[in-house]
């Protein structure tokens, strides 16, 4: 077997995880499972009109729990362009956030990580409201427990939530114009510092990569820290962005879920998920994020997690 041979047949190997094409995975840990959220994907124009949701105790074997939401029958006020789902829990209740019609912000609720959710009836953030598109929406949760919502594209938007969840006061929100911000604005925090990580580019680009910034508080300002995450062509990785960010329950690991183009034959439209491990410094900043093709299995974290 040749060296390209032998590199071909490897990368058409790569798992994909989820077993097909889906894009922007919101990474989430609920009572000792976790789950991915993604926008469904190999459609032209990104026209899905649905969200699945997909679980998985050991981060390799992802058990696909069907549809969850549909944009064009579970809203009285969108059609479909599903994208970038985001997911929170509050009080016992689930709280899903959605792009809808490609420049809606939508939220649905319900008791189980599972659905069915139920539409809150009206745009949490409507087209036009704030500047730049309203797609991508994001949770982080502060240590203090409040909520906030992140979302934008080529302006990124951040505002505390209020306890409802699907209600926030418009005069909060902090809006930046952070460098080569394209869009699925991500937030995380690791002890003192608030890290703000984000897509550059087109998501139909080879060059589609994860840039991130550091501050002391959520609300910046922001100390530029430079690319996270991009492609590696040596392993036919392309497209890597729209990412979430969790840190292992129990444990100081953290992992890191984007999508990139399908392996093999991926593009801007065909595209994965995967998950790697995201790495924090001494320094208080992030490790490059070395792009792999293996699976990640929870195995990996057990010895590290405390009582
Ligand atoms: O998946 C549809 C769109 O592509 C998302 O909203 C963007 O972040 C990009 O990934």
């Amino acid at each position: 077997m040749t060296e390209s041979e032998a590199t071909r047949d490897a990368l058409s190997a790569a798992p994909s995880i989820l077993h097909g094409f889906y894009a922007d995975p919101n990474l989430i840990e609920f009572d000792g499972v976790f789950y991915l959220y993604p926008t469904s994907d190999g459609l032209a124009d990104w026209a899905a009109t649905t969200f699945s949701v997909f679980s998985s105790t050991d981060l390799v074997r992802w058990d696909d729990r069907g549809v969850i939401f549909s944009v064009a029958e579970d809203t009285t006020w969108a059609h479909g362009h599903a994208w970038a789902p985001a997911i929170s829990r509050r009080g016992g209740r689930f709280y899903l956030y959605f792009t809808a019609d490609q420049d809606n912000i939508g939220v649905a609720a319900a008791d189980s990580p599972l659905g069915p959710f139920a539409d809150s009836g009206r745009p949490l953030v409507a087209a036009g409201q704030f500047s730049g598109r309203a797609i991508d929406p994001a949770v982080f949760v502060d240590d203090d427990g409040s909520h906030y919502l992140l979302w934008g594209n080529t302006v990124a938007h951040l505002v505390k939530l209020n306890e409802d969840m699907v209600s926030f006061d418009p005069e909060a929100v902090s809006s930046w114009d952070l460098p080569g911000f394209r869009e699925a604005a991500w937030m995380h925090r690791r002890g003192s510092t608030y890290f703000l990580s984000w897509s550059q580019n087109d998501t139909r680009e080879e060059d589609y990569r994860v840039h991130y910034a550091t501050s002391s508080s959520p609300r910046g300002p922001w100390a530029d820290q430079g690319v996270l995450l991009s492609k590696h062509p040596d392993r036919g990785i392309y497209g890597t962005g729209h990412h979430s960010i969790l840190r292992v329950p129990g444990t100081d690991d953290w992992l890191i879920a984007y999508h990139r183009f399908s392996i093999p034959g991926g593009d801007g439209h065909r595209r994965e998920v995967t998950i790697d491990r995201l790495r924090h410094t001494a320094d208080g900043r992030l490790e490059i994020v070395e792009p792999s093709t293996s699976p990640i299995h929870v195995d990996h974290f057990r010895s590290t997690i405390t009582p």
